[in-house]
C-alpha cells in the first residue's frame, strides 16, 4: 500500500486544536482564504496546504476567494499583487524567499496578510503560519517578517538507483529500485512536502558517488524521470541538482578523455547540459565529488578542481546554473607509517591556493569539520580562508558516525557549534554562519547542505526521534540565530503535542543526547575507534593501521596526533590568529579537542583536573549511566504518546544502553591494557 495514511506525518500533523479559547481565536480568521494570483504553481500550493492545515486543526474547511470578501479571512499573496503594506526590510534582504504575517487590527477587517516575496515566500509564510497554530501560540497582534539567511538551503540524497543509500539508516530509497524510478512517486511528493515546511529549496537526487547507471541521469534513457521528479519538487519552490561523473564524456560520450580543457569534453557537457534545460529550465545544476576516494577528475590531466569546476560552470552559466563543487579531497591511498601526511590538512592545502579562480556560478562545499562527520572535530580551517570565492557548508543528518539512527543523538547542537565559530577571517565576529550566507566577503554566493537521513522506513528516519535532526537542519539553514533549544520545543510541540511533560522530557533528551554519545565513544576529539566500513559499533584500532589517514596514536605512554607548528603536522597554521595559537598550546586548547591536536601521556592533566586516563574512564561510565537516564525519561511518557511511536523509541534506546555498555568496555579495556594505569574507582574494567 502506498498512500500517505500508512507513513509517519512528522512534524507536520495538524491534529485538531484542543484550546477552546485557541481554537475560538483561530476560527475569527480561518473561515476563509482569498488566493491572489491563483495561476502560479507554487502559490496554488500553498493556498492547498493552508485549506488542509486549517482544516484539520480548525475542523472547518476555509472558503476560498479570489479576493477577500470581508471580515475574518486571510490574504495569501505575493507583494506587489495583493493590497498589502509595503514588506518589511528583513524579509526584503537575501534570495526573494522572505515573506511578511500580519494580522490586522480588529476593528479593520480581523483577518491576516501572509505576504510572500515571492510565491516561494508565500509557501513558506503559509507553514510558518500552521506551525504557530500547532504549538498554539497567540495570533493577535501579529506582526512576523521572515527572510532566509542563506541563500542555498539544500539536501544531498547519498540514494543510488539500485534502491541502496549509501550510509542510509532508514531502510531503502523512496526515490529508486532496482535501478529504476519507483513507479508511484507519492512518497517523494510528502518528501518534497517536508522539506518545503522547513524552507529546503533544492535538492541533489543521486549520490556524490555516481556509479554506471546513475552516470546515466544526464542522457535520454532517464532524463524524462529526473523531469517528473523535478516536477515534484518544483511545486514545493525545490531546484532539482544531479550528482554528476566527471569522467561522463568517457562513458557517455565515447570521448578518449574528461580532460576539462579538451574543446571536444567541453562541447559533450554543453550539449548535455542544454538537453537538461531544454527538459528542466529551472534544473539547479550538478554537484560533484572529484579527484576524492577514487572518484574520477580533473588532476588525471594534469589539470586543478577549478578547471574542472569551471569547464562545468561555463556549460551551465548561459541557464542560471550552479556547480557545487565539493572539497572533501585526500589521500585515501596513506601509508600509516607515513607521519607526515595528515589527512585533515588536505582541503586547505588543495583549495586555498586556487582562491579567487572559480567561476561566480561555482560554489565550494566544505565538511564542517577537516576529517569526516564525526562526533566531535574542530570546525575545517577552509572557512573564510578563501575570500575571492563562493563558500557552501556541508553537513551530514544521516548518522554514520553518530550512532546511525539506533543510538539517539540530536546534532543541531553540534551543527550550532560550527555555525558559530569565529573563523577570526575578517578580524573577530567572522563566524562560519556569515562566511556561509556569503555575507563576510560581500556579496558573494553561500549556502548550506547536508546529506539526508531518510528512507523508506514509515517513520522516514529509523529512529523516530532522528526527524528532528533533519527538521532542525532546514530551520537552522534558514536561520543559524535558532538556538537549539528553540527548535527542539518548535519540533517536540508539532510531533508531539504541546503536554509539558512531553515537552520537558523530550527537550532534555535531546539537548543531552549529542554530548552523551561523545561520551561513551572516542574521546577528547580524536575520532574513529570504529568498525571499518560499515562504521557502527567500537573498535578502538579499526582505523589504526589503515590507508585512510585517520589514526589516534595511542601507545603505552600516550594518545592523541601532534598536529602543532612546534612539533607536528603544522595543521594549527591553517586557522587564523588567535584560533591558530588556541590550538598550537597545550595548556590553551580546549579539553574537548586536545586529543586532535597533541600527543599527550595518560597522566596528563586536562582543565578539569583529571588525568586523561581517569577522563577515559570516567566519561565511559558516564555516558552509560545517562543512556540508561534517556531510556528512563522516555519509559516516564508511556501514558502519553501514541503507542506505537513509543515502543519504536523504546526499543531504540534500549538499544543503545547495551551498545553503549558494549563502547565503554571495549574503551576502557583498551586503555587499561595500553596504559596499565588503574580506574582511581575501581571500577569494572576487563584486564
Ligand atoms: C558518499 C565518507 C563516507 C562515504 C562518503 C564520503 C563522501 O567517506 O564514509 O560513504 O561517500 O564520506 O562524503 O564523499
Amino acid at each position: 500500500m502506498n498512500d500517505a495514511a500508512n507513513w509517519d506525518r512528522c512534524w507536520l500533523r495538524f491534529n485538531p486544536i484542543s484550546d477552546r479559547d485557541r481554537l475560538a481565536e483561530y476560527r475569527q480568521w480561518g473561515q476563509e482564504i482569498a488566493v491572489a494570483d491563483p495561476a502560479d504553481d507554487v502559490l496554488q500550493t500553498a493556498a492547498a496546504e493552508l485549506m488542509d492545515g486549517l482544516e484539520a486543526m480548525l475542523g472547518v474547511r476555509p472558503r476560498r476567494s479570489a479576493a477577500s470578501t470581508g471580515k475574518g479571512g486571510i490574504r495569501l499573496g505575493i507583494r506587489g499583487q495583493m493590497d498589502d503594506r509595503p514588506i518589511e526590510p528583513a524579509a526584503q534582504a537575501g534570495s526573494g524567499d522572505g515573506y511578511v504575517i500580519r494580522s490586522m487590527p480588529a476593528a479593520d477587517e480581523h483577518g491576516l496578510i501572509v505576504s510572500g516575496q515571492s510565491a516561494k515566500g508565500a509557501l513558506y509564510a503559509v507553514y510558518h503560519l500552521l506551525r504557530l497554530m500547532q504549538c498554539g501560540e497567540d495570533l493577535t497582534g501579529l506582526m512576523l517578517s521572515e527572510a532566509p539567511s542563506n541563500e542555498l538551503r539544500m539536501l544531498n540524497q547519498w540514494d543510488n538507483m539500485d534502491g541502496s543509500i549509501e550510509r542510509g539508516y532508514a531502510g531503502r530509497s523512496i526515490f529508486y529500485r532496482n535501478n529504476e524510478f519507483v513507479p508511484d512517486m507519492s512518497r517523494i511528493r510528502d518528501y518534497a512536502r517536508l522539506l518545503a515546511s522547513v524552507g529546503i529549496n533544492a535538492i541533489a537526487i543521486n549520490n556524490v558517488n555516481v556509479h554506471a547507471v546513475e552516470s546515466l541521469l544526464i542522457t535520454e534513457k532517464l532524463l524524462p524521470d529526473v523531469v517528473r521528479v523535478a516536477d515534484i519538487f518544483r511545486r514545493y519552490g525545490i531546484s532539482t541538482f544531479l550528482s554528476v561523473n566527471f569522467a561522463s564524456p568517457i562513458q557517455l560520450g565515447g570521448l578518449f578523455s574528461a580532460d576539462p580543457l579538451d574543446e571536444s569534453v567541453r562541447r559533450f557537457w554543453k550539449e548535455k547540459v542544454e538537453d537538461i534545460y531544454r527538459a528542466i529550465p529551472d534544473f539547479g545544476g550538478f554537484l560533484v565529488k572529484a579527484d576524492s576516494e577514487g572518484r574520477p577528475g580533473p588532476f588525471t590531466y594534469g589539470r586543478d578542481h577549478a578547471d574542472g569546476a569551471n569547464m562545468l560552470a561555463d556549460a551551465l552559466a548561459p541557464y542560471g546554473g550552479l556547480v557545487i563543487w565539493r572539497c572533501f579531497v585526500y589521500n585515501c591511498q596513506q601509508d600509516w607509517r607515513d607521519r607526515t601526511t595528515d589527512r585533515a590538512r588536505a582541503a586547505y592545502d588543495h583549495f586555498t591556493p586556487l582562491d579567487g579562480k572559480f567561476r561566480d556560478n561555482v560554489l565550494l562545499q566544505i565538511k564542517n569539520g577537516p576529517m569526516d562527520f564525526q562526533v566531535r572535530e574542530p570546525v575545517s580551517p577552509l572557512f573564510g580562508a578563501m575570500p575571492a570565492t563562493n563558500q557552501m557548508l556541508e553537513l551530514q543528518i544521516t548518522q554514520e558516525y553518530t550512532g546511525q539512527q539506533r543510538h539517539l543523538c540530536y546534532l543541531v547542537p553540534q551543527w550550532k557549534e560550527v555555525l558559530d565559530f569565529d573563523t577570526h577571517a575578517r578580524g573577530a565576529g567572522s563566524s562560519v554562519a556569515d562566511v556561509v550566507s556569503g555575507r563576510l566577503f560581500g556579496n558573494r554566493r553561500g549556502g548550506i547542505a547536508a546529506v539526508s537521513n531518510i528512507g523508506d522506513a514509515t517513520n522516514w528516519t529509523g529512529h523516530v526521534l532522528a526527524q528532528a535532526n533533519l527538521y532542525g537542519f532546514g530551520r537552522l539553514a534558514w536561520n543559524p540565530r535558532l538556538t537549539a533549544e528553540e527548535i527542539a520545543n518548535e519540533w517536540i510541540g508539532q510531533t508531539f503535542g504541546a503536554d509539558p511533560d512531553v515537552m520537558r522530557a523530550v527537550r532534555n533528551m535531546l539537548l543531552e543526547s549529542w554530548n552523551i554519545y561523545e561520551k561513551y565513544t572516542a574521546p577528547l576529539g580524536v575520532g574513529w575507534m570504529v568498525n571499518p566500513d560499515h562504521h557502527y559499533g567500537p573498535n578502538v584500532d579499526g582505523y589504526e593501521y589503515s590507508r585512510w589517514g585517520t589514526y589516534h596514536f595511542a601507545d603505552r605512554h600516550g594518545i592523541g596526533v601532534d598536529r602543532t607548528v612546534r612539533t607536528g603536522t603544522r595543521y594549527t597554521a591553517q586557522y587564523y590568529a588567535p584560533n591558530a595559537e588556541l590550538y598550537e598550546n597545550l595548556e590553551s586548547c580546549p579539553d574537548e579537542l586536545l586529543l586532535f591536536f597533541h600527543h599527550v601521556p595518560y597522566t596528563y592533566r586536562l582543565k578539569t583536573g583529571k588525568t586523561v586516563i581517569q577522563h577515559i574512564y570516567d566519561t565511559r561510565f558516564e555516558g552509560v549511566l545517562q543512556a540508561v537516564e534517556l531510556l528512563n525519561a522516555w519509559s516516564s511518557l508511556e501514558h502519553k504518546l501514541d503507542a506505537d511511536r513509543f515502543e519504536q523509541v523504546r526499543d531504540r534506546l534500549r538499544e543503545q544502553v547495551k551498545h553503549a555498555r558494549e563502547w565503554r568496555d571495549q574503551v576502557n579495556t583498551y586503555f587499561y591494557r595500553k596504559s596499565g594505569i588503574a580506574d582511581e574507582h575501581n571500577r569494572g574494567i576487563y584486564a
